[in-house]
This record gives structure tokens, sequence and C-alpha cells, in this order.
């Protein structure tokens, strides 16, 4: 069935409504549709510039690609590798980072890339090219598993990832006539799976797997680990890209300046983030909410919480994974 979308995409001439015609469709819990895609729920607006990318995204041995579920530190990961990958164009009293939101500076492949031209040339980047999805591992292109590209994934807390979600659509989607399914809901839709960019057990492990397989190539990290050691973070990142630091950064206090930087205080502050809009609508400041680790308590309960967890214990110990 997948394959015949394929071909319909190819057929220039082939609309977007008869390619989701042939998947099955669900409605997230702020209304937008979705489409299941090699079993991975697909935000239908996505669906083409996911195909474009599988198909026309040519990897450059240098690349690095930080993925993520939504709001599970895309933002704060994008700040940080950006800094690391740059630091020796751009002092950190003149970094981008000052005076653009990051969003602005790592682009997303399926909501920027390929979503704007079905094949972008993207050869003229700077080198290491930095890119961000929240594509499954398992829709990546070939192309890109199969080459020395680099992957930086990060995990957060399902509970603070859903409630941060969750409150980033209801203030960010007001302008449309669906009214947003009650917590309740929302959250049974997510234990089953029925999510943008899900299920996330899928999407974990997916990455994960790869990250025990090929150690160099995927790192695995945590969202609740950065923010309780960011200095340790960056020195981990910096290596795993193929970028350490030396001695005489770390001397002159170069590790510390860039997790300051990209700190959640620094960053929610600065004047770009406050008063900026992302993508024509969105505030930047949305990005930017709370930053805390465990504020799942004041939205869920723990019931809700006990739910979870044993959907987590039984998909991810047999992989050696705990969350
Ligand atoms: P995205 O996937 O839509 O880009 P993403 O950046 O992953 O969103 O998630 C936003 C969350 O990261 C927000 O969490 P909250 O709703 O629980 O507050 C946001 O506050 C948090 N965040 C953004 N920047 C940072 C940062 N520098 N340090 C820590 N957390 C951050």
């Amino acid at each position: 069935m997948e394959k015949q979308a394929v071909e319909l995409l190819e057929d220039k001439n082939g609309d977007e409504e008869s390619l989701l015609q042939t998947l099955e469709q669900q409605i997230n819990w702020y209304g937008r549709p979705m489409c299941l895609f090699q079993g991975f729920w697909c935000p239908s607006f996505t669906l083409r510039s996911l195909l474009c990318f599988q198909k026309k995204f040519k990897p450059h041995d240098t690349d690095i690609v930080l993925a993520s579920l939504p709001k599970a530190g895309t933002t704060w990961l994008k700040a940080l590798l950006f800094s690391i990958v740059n630091r020796h164009r751009f002092p950190i009293d003149q970094s981008p980072l000052l005076t653009t939101n990051p969003h602005r500076l790592v682009f997303s492949f399926e909501c920027v890339h390929f979503r704007h031209e079905d094949n972008p040339n993207l050869e003229n980047m700077n080198h290491p090219r930095l890119f961000s999805t929240h594509l499954a591992h398992q829709v990546l292109p070939n192309s890109l598993t199969n080459s020395k590209s680099k992957i930086v994934y990060v995990h957060r807390n399902l509970l603070d990832r859903f409630i941060s979600d969750r409150k980033f659509f209801l203030k960010t989607n007001q302008e449309t006539d669906f009214e947003p399914l009650p917590v309740e809901e929302a959250f049974d839709m997510f234990c089953k799976g029925i999510h943008s960019f899900g299920p996330f057990w899928e999407h974990i492990l997916g990455y994960w797997k790869a990250s025990l397989e090929n150690p160099d190539r995927v790192l695995f990290l945590k969202y609740e680990d950065v923010k309780r050691d960011p200095i340790s973070s960056a020195v981990k990142i910096a290596e795993f890209v193929g970028m350490p630091f030396s001695e005489e950064e770390e001397k002159r206090g170069l590790i510390g300046e860039i997790s300051e930087l990209c700190s959640f205080e620094k960053m929610k502050n600065l004047e770009v983030n406050k008063s900026g809009i992302h993508r024509g609508s969105i505030e930047n400041s949305s990005f930017f909410r709370k930053g805390e680790i465990g504020d799942w308590k004041n939205h869920l309960s723990p019931e809700m919480a006990e739910r979870l967890q044993q959907i987590m214990d039984e998909k991810m110990s047999e992989c050696g994974l705990m969350l």
C-alpha cells in the first residue's frame, strides 16, 4: 500500500488527498490529521515531505541530525549542538543564538527542508550540516541510516513531554474550530500510541536499539541528565560529533559558557525569544514554558503515571532501557 503512495507521489499530478486515502487515518487530540505510514503516525501535512526525504536525501558522512519526539528538548539541543559545532566560527558573545531562535538555525527535514521543496538543494550549507527531525528511526531514509552521519537523540520523561506538548498546543492552536479533547482522552490516545510521531515506544526503541548497535553513530541522551549536568553533556556531545573540547578551551571556561548560553533562563529571556514569531504564527516564547523536571505532577494523577509506567515496563524492559 505504501509503495503505491510513493508511486503516486512520483507522478507530479498525484494529489495529496489520493495518497492519504491509501493509508489509515486518525485525528490527534487537538484536531490535526495523521496517517499511519510504515507503522508510524505521520502528521498528514508531513507525508509528502517524508516521502521526498526518503527518496531524495543525499547524506554527507559529516552530517549531524538531532532526533526527538516533539517537546523532548529539541530547542535546547539545537542550541547546544549549534554552539558546539560552530564554536570556531562565532565567539560566545557574537553567537547567532543571541539574536535568533534555535529553530531558525537548525531546520527540520520534514517540517522545513522537504516541506518547502520536494528536492531541496542542501549542498550549500555550512559543514558539518546540522538537521533535526521528529521522524521515527524506522522511517528515516536508508541513505541516512546506512551513512556515517551522526544522530543525537534526546528522550524526555514521557509525562513531562505529554504535558509540555499539551500546553504548547492549547496555547498555539486556539484559532481552529476543533475543541481539544479533555486531558484524560488525550492521555488515553497517547497511551495507545495514537499521537503525532508515535507510537512513542517505537520512536524511543528505534533510536535506543540503533544507539546500542552503532554507539559511534547514534547517541541517546536524556533531557533530565542534560538538565542535571549540562557541562558533562556538552563534553559528551562534542566528543560524539568528533569535535572534542581541547584542554585550552576547557581551561578558559568555554564549556561553561556554552552551557550558560543555552540554559533555559538565558534563552527564555533573550529578546528574540520573548517577542519573536516562529513560522508566521507561533510565538518563540511558546518554546520556553517552564523547562522543569516533574511538572506533570501538577496536571496528571498518580494513576495515569502508573498506567504509563506499566506500558513502558512492558515495552522497554527486554531492551535494557529503564526510563
Ligand atoms: P519542539 O519539539 O516543538 O521544538 P521542544 O523544544 O522539544 O519543542 O520542547 C519544549 C520544551 O523544552 C518546553 O518544556 P516545558 O513545556 O515543560 O517547559 C521548554 O520549556 C523546554 N526547553 C526549551 N528550552 C530549554 C532549555 N534551554 N533548557 C531546558 N528546557 C528547555
